[in-house]
């Protein structure tokens, strides 16, 4: 087995998100053709997966089957990522909405671990949900992605594989630092690894100013790791990133500092089937 610093890493941009807006930042894709661009810059500057969401012409988060299936046809036109849908789509959502994400076909889905605040809102995500989401994930052969917010959300994600909804051993993002979740600090992190079972695979996330060194630890932890305008919108105080791929080009030169190379879409899906490596 490789150390955990020379283990290859996989790089996974989002994107889109479903609560930045224009306003915020004039370089969000909204378009298909816009987010197939940057799907595939993202995947040049070496992210391996693209975490997707979809808006309606006018900037609103959807999880409309249409938009959905019309993105992914961009993207799979320009380049060979894997596509991971959110099936968490924006709060307020009803389940069957943001389950609409899946007709597309992609490799992956996310799969959220728990009802939470989030900021001011609520996102809901009560256990018979998340149950109903790894069927209606795992029957349509999709490799899901379980998110964690907080440390109750790894018990349910444990849950899952073990009640068998979800086969282990199951990869997770760690989301860190939405105010209503766990913070994004370094002890946090560490505690909340050292509770995953070993063969598990995992990444991080983490929300504003705390994305670059929470990722960054990441690869210096052996995880994985993904950035992208969905989670922060500055490459640095006050300059905001044109686009994701400035981020995941950042992330994956961390990545080779530490010994640790980007790895290629067709490998990232193996070792996540089989997580251990
Ligand atoms: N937009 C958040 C409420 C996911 O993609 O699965 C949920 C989210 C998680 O973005
Ligand atoms: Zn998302």
């Amino acid at each position: 087995m490789s150390t955990a610093t020379h283990r290859p890493v996989i790089l996974t941009a989002a994107i889109v998100g479903a609560e930045i807006t224009r306003a915020q930042t004039p370089h969000l894709p909204i378009t298909a053709e816009e987010i197939a661009e940057e799907a595939d810059r993202c995947r040049n500057a070496g992210a391996a997966i693209i975490h997707l969401h979809v808006r309606t012409q006018d900037g609103a988060p959807s999880q409309s089957a249409e938009l959905f299936i019309e993105a992914v046809g961009a993207i799979r036109a320009r380049t060979d990522v894997i596509i991971q849908v959110s099936t968490g789509g924006a709060v307020g959502m009803s389940a069957e909405q943001r389950l609409e994400a899946l007709a597309c076909k992609p490799e992956m889905a996310t799969l959220n671990c728990g009802t939470m605040n989030f900021g001011d809102d609520i996102f809901v995500n009560t256990w018979p949900m998340m149950r109903s989401f790894a069927k209606a994930i795992t029957e349509k052969k999709i490799v899901p992605e379980l998110e964690v917010y907080d440390l109750g959300h790894l018990a349910l994600a444990k849950k899952l594989v073990n009640e068998g909804e979800v086969e282990a051993p199951a990869h997770v993002q760690f989301v860190l630092g939405v105010p209503g979740g766990a913070p994004a600090d370094e002890p946090t992190l560490r505690f909340m690894v050292s509770q995953l079972p070993a063969s598990w695979s995992w990444s991080v996330a983490a929300v504003g100013r705390h994305q670059q060194p929470m990722t960054e630890l990441a690869l210096a932890m052996g995880g994985h790791a993904r950035v992208g305008l969905e989670d922060n919108i500055y490459l640095s105080k006050g300059v905001l990133s044109e686009g994701s791929a400035p981020l995941v080009e950042r992330l994956a030169a961390a990545a080779h500092k530490v010994g640790r190379t980007p790895l290629e879409p067709r490998d990232a899906i193996k070792m996540i089937h089989r997580a251990s490596t």
